[in-house]
């Protein structure tokens, strides 16, 4: 991919994916109101946004026009902006908002800095990023070139290297389903054919954690349908500099299609098997 900077730039990206995902970690915590309830729904009535999802983005947006004037801005909710520096900020301010509407301390904040068009799949890559579950303190992030790393609540840092992955039939998969019924009954065909083959199935309900978990060893793969770049950008990079692999189908770019994320050979046996039970489960 063209346009990557330097690393001195590269880690000037991190800290700031790192300090803006912070900051709003602490606003949904802290300032979520006793009575969260639902603002508006999206693709489906299921598909929801509350009042801290489009606060959140609000906030991150400002910061990152602040700190990065040139930079574009792609954020879940509301609210865009183009640039001209060539990066693009891809953001997610609460991944896993229903796990956040239930109090399910499974969500994250996403931020990523990458090149390209993210609205193109195949045509972009994040560069640095970080994802921050603001309940259990921990944080994920990385730049290209520089590695993988986790802290946690305690705040000591580690770096992420991805053990040698077991096979298919001992491995522990995660995944997750969209909010249309069409698709639900898609993916739930799928499952049928994928769930024999496995150890057994997480389903988390953020795909930045899901990815992030892959890269850390809580997981041993994780796959989904249904992706938007603001849900992969940031953990994307976690898991490629942590050492796996992370595509589409076929050694196809990861898109909404699909996303497959693992070590090899694992991320290669589940490739094929996905494919099959795809083909099974035929048109959505
Ligand atoms: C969620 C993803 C999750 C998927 C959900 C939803 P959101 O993102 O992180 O993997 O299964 O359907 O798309 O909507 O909470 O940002």
């Amino acid at each position: 991919m063209d346009g990557i900077p330097d690393d001195a730039q590269l880690a000037e990206l991190e800290q700031v994916a790192l300090t803006v995902a912070g900051e709003a970690g602490r606003f949904v915590v802290d300032e979520r109101p006793d009575h969260l309830g639902v603002a508006r729904t999206k693709s489906s009535a299921t598909d929801v946004v509350t009042v801290m999802d489009q606060g959140a983005q609000d906030l991150i947006r400002a910061r990152l026009q602040g700190l990065r004037p040139s930079d574009a801005f792609l954020g879940e909710e509301e609210g865009g902006s183009a640039g001209d520096s060539g990066l693009t900020w891809v953001v997610d301010p609460i991944d896993g908002t229903v796990n956040y509407l239930y109090r399910i301390p499974s969500y994250a904040v996403s931020v990523a800095a990458v090149v390209g068009d993210p609205r193109v799949p195949g045509q972009w890559a994040p560069v640095a990023g970080a994802v921050v579950n603001p309940v259990t303190g921990e944080v994920f992030h990385a730049r290209v070139g520089g590695g993988a790393w986790v802290s946690g609540a305690d705040g000591r840092e580690r770096r992420l290297a991805m053990a040698p992955p077991p096979d298919l039939d001992q491995a522990l998969v995660g995944t997750g389903f969209g909010y249309a019924v069409q698709r639900r009954r898609w993916q739930a065909a799928m499952l049928l054919e994928v769930l024999p083959q496995v150890r057994d199935i997480r389903r988390i309900g953020s795909a930045a954690l899901d990815i992030c978990a892959v890269a850390a060893g809580n997981l041993d793969a994780y796959y989904e349908r249904g992706l938007n770049p603001w849900d992969m950008a940031a953990a994307w990079l976690v898991l490629t500099e942590a050492g796996g692999t992370f595509t589409g189908l076929a050694g196809g770019p990861p898109e909404g299609a699909m996303v497959v994320a693992a070590a090899e050979p694992l991320h290669g046996q589940l490739e094929v098997v996905l494919g099959a039970a795809a083909d099974a489960a035929g048109q959505e």
